[in-house]
């Protein structure tokens, strides 16, 4: 494998593997629209030799995932406020949470067994304002021990690590919801490693007391999947498959502030990006802060990393957002938004 790495084909290889073993053939046509870049020098060793098509950055897969159970285009706007009700006079939310073993569609025809909250990865992203009291019901339906680690403020027996959820057991979480900020949950149990890139996190926003400004508001959770366990991620994504806003680019109106909730919970690799294209955002790390403190088009983040980001499209057209670290992008994590007049 070491030999595999040094010459820096070893994902090449499973995504080549995945079409001529009969798998799917799905992530072939991203090799070979890859190799084709190669070829025609938008980076790349030059090594890779293969049949020159005329597409030229087209990096995708060919057919569809099945998108009946978990759609990246409905999980990008869906906030879960819980059940709210008033308790001594303040305002509770009450969520569940069930972890469960499933398998999940990460590229056309490649699935991934996961686990995961709610049977979806990322698990549903959670939304309350400060102050306000939260109770988490976690009920365990997988095969192994988990968590929920929030990130926040809480008592030590709320941390989610030293008290372990078996199989078929039940824990619930209680404490207040603060500091505002864009967060995170994730399962604490070890080895957190797996327990991570198995799926088990998921977005947790903590809005201010008097709000932020209207703006269309999407979350996009930066992972990706070790779908060969050789301790490598295969492919990567916003928001779990590879490509999907990409083919099914997120449409925002010309003009509006757009507000994205960006979190990196990829594991194996150190550092994540996320960059938008012909335009800027302003940056508000960990959203804990109501003045941004950047104004740039690239923005890297090392796990657990998050943030908030805001801008505005000045003019019409589909505009790529994708990280910067190319090869995470040519192998799933790039996108597209489409604005409309
Ligand atoms: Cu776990």
């Amino acid at each position: 494998m070491g030999g595999a790495k040094e010459r820096g084909v070893s994902r090449r290889d499973f995504l080549r593997a995945a079409g001529t073993l009969g798998v799917s053939g799905a992530l072939l046509g991203a090799h070979v629209n890859r190799v084709q870049s190669q070829e025609k020098g938008q980076g790349g060793d030059g090594s890779q030799e293969g049949t020159a098509h005329s597409s030229h950055g087209g990096n995708e897969t060919t057919g569809n995932v099945d998108t009946s159970g978990f759609d990246p285009s409905k999980f990008l706007r869906d906030f879960y406020r819980g059940e709210e009700r008033r308790e001594g006079g303040r305002t509770v939310r009450e969520y569940e949470l069930t972890a469960e073993d499933v398998e999940i569609e990460v590229a056309p025809g490649v699935t991934y067994p996961a686990w995961a909250y709610n049977g979806q990865v990322p698990g549903p992203t959670l939304r309350a304002t400060e102050g306000e009291r939260l109770r988490v019901v976690f009920k365990n339906q997988g095969a192994h021990p988990h968590t929920i680690h929030f990130h926040g403020f809480h008592p030590a027996n709320m941390d989610g690590v030293f008290e372990l959820v078996g199989p078929g057991e039940e824990f619930t979480y209680e404490f207040d919801a603060e500091p505002f900020g864009m967060h995170l949950y994730h399962c604490h149990t070890s080895p957190l490693r797996k327990h991570i890139e198995k799926g088990l996190y998921g977005a947790f926003i903590i809005d201010p007391e008097e709000g932020r400004e209207e703006a269309d508001e999407m979350v996009m959770v930066m992972n990706g999947f070790d779908t060969n366990f050789d301790g490598e991620n295969e492919v990567y994504a916003v928001n779990t498959v590879a490509f999907h806003y990409q083919k099914n680019p997120i449409e925002i109106k010309k003009g509006e502030l757009i507000r994205v909730y960006v979190v990196n919970v990829l594991e194996f690799d150190f550092i994540n990006s996320f960059h938008t294209h012909a335009n800027f955002f302003n940056y508000y790390p960990t959203g804990t802060r109501l003045e941004p403190s950047e104004f740039t088009d690239t923005k890297m983040f090392a796990q657990g990393e998050r943030g908030i980001m805001e801008f505005r499209y000045d003019f019409p057209g589909r505009f790529m957002f994708h990280a910067h670290v190319s090869e995470f992008a040519e192998l799933g994590w790039m996108g597209l938004f489409d604005v409309k007049e």
